[in-house]
């Protein structure tokens, strides 16, 4: 059962900025897992599934591959994310905690390494990785394990820590970060040859900002409609057509399979009504991309649409 709660929307205009606090939790019991964003190698077509009321990632092969899952709230700050995961005895190079910035270029963190806890901090964009070993654990024993990450602070400094079955294992200062670096996209992931791993119980608190908007409507989920891009696949236009019931802040990114931004089609305030907005991948390569409405501070949905050159 997937539960976003709206209760703490708290708004402080602030010189345009606008804070959003909210929870988000997933239990997976619902067999579905609506409004996650499923990242995978794009030649394999493989993707996360839910089975028995949790989330498996699951493939075996001598090529290296990942899947992984970016959770429904978007880019958040002030973050608290845990989730439990299990090894289903084949193990995986890396499982953990995935952290992309915004921009999508900033930090990527694994939590877990074969049956060896490690740390691993790294740029993506650079490659580089500092590695931090801690003590060995078994992740092959069969037993769930607790990860978390905390991202604590704004712009340009920020806190970032770790910890493994309740006990802190990592935490840093990152003192020159971007305004728009300083948001995250959360979520999890396994690595490696041959993985099985299973994941359960997300659990989310974070803070979500909007820059130059004076005030947040008043929108409940039912209040705005996300649909299916046509035609799809496409080559290079498609069509993506939205409705919102009440006049608000909207917009609409398209995402590439990492999380980076490609583009934004719609960035201001909206009246009530259906929109139709058209995408243009003339200069993209083939494979999945994602759109991403928002509406106000932290509604949102995501739908995965596939451009074949
Ligand atoms: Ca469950």
């Amino acid at each position: 059962m997937r539960k976003v709660s709206f209760s703490l929307v708290v708004c402080l205009v602030m010189s345009g900025i606008t804070f959003a606090q909210g929870t988000f939790t997933d239990n997976f019991n619902d067999g579905d897992m609506a409004g996650w964003i499923a990242i995978s190698n794009e030649a394999w077509e493989l993707y996360p599934t839910v089975e028995s009321g949790q989330c498996h990632m699951s493939f075996s092969s001598e090529d290296e591959n990942a899947l992984g899952m970016f959770s429904p709230v978007g880019a958040v700050s002030e973050v608290s994310f845990e989730v439990k995961g299990k090894s289903g005895g084949a193990g995986a190079y890396y499982t953990g905690i995935l952290a992309i910035s915004a921009e999508g270029n900033v930090l990527e963190y694994h939590v877990m390494e074969g049956d060896t806890l490690q740390l691993i901090a790294g740029n993506m964009v650079s490659g580089d990785f500092d590695v931090f070993y801690e003590a060995p654990v078994n992740t092959s024993d069969g037993n769930w394990h607790t990860m978390k990450i905390d991202i604590s602070g704004t712009a340009p400094t920020i806190n970032i820590t770790i910890w493994w079955d309740g006990v802190q294992k990592h935490t840093e200062q990152v003192n020159d970060v971007a305004e728009d670096e300083a948001y995250a996209h959360i979520g999890f992931f396994s690595y490696g040859d041959n993985v099985d791993m299973w994941f359960d119980d997300v659990s989310m608190t974070y803070t979500s900002i909007t820059t130059d908007v004076e005030e947040v409507p008043n929108i409940m989920p039912k209040d705005f409609a996300l649909f299916q891009n046509y035609p799809n696949p496409f080559n290079p236009y498609t069509k993506i057509s939205y409705s919102i019931s009440k006049s608000g802040f909207v917009t609409l990114t398209v995402y590439d399979i990492l999380g980076r931004k490609i583009q934004t089609l719609m960035n201001e305030f909206q009246k009530q009504g259906e929109y139709i907005v058209t995408f243009d991948a003339n200069k993209l390569s083939s494979g999945f991309y994602f759109y991403k409405l928002k509406v106000g501070s932290d509604l949102m949905e995501t739908k995965k649409m596939l451009l074949l050159q």
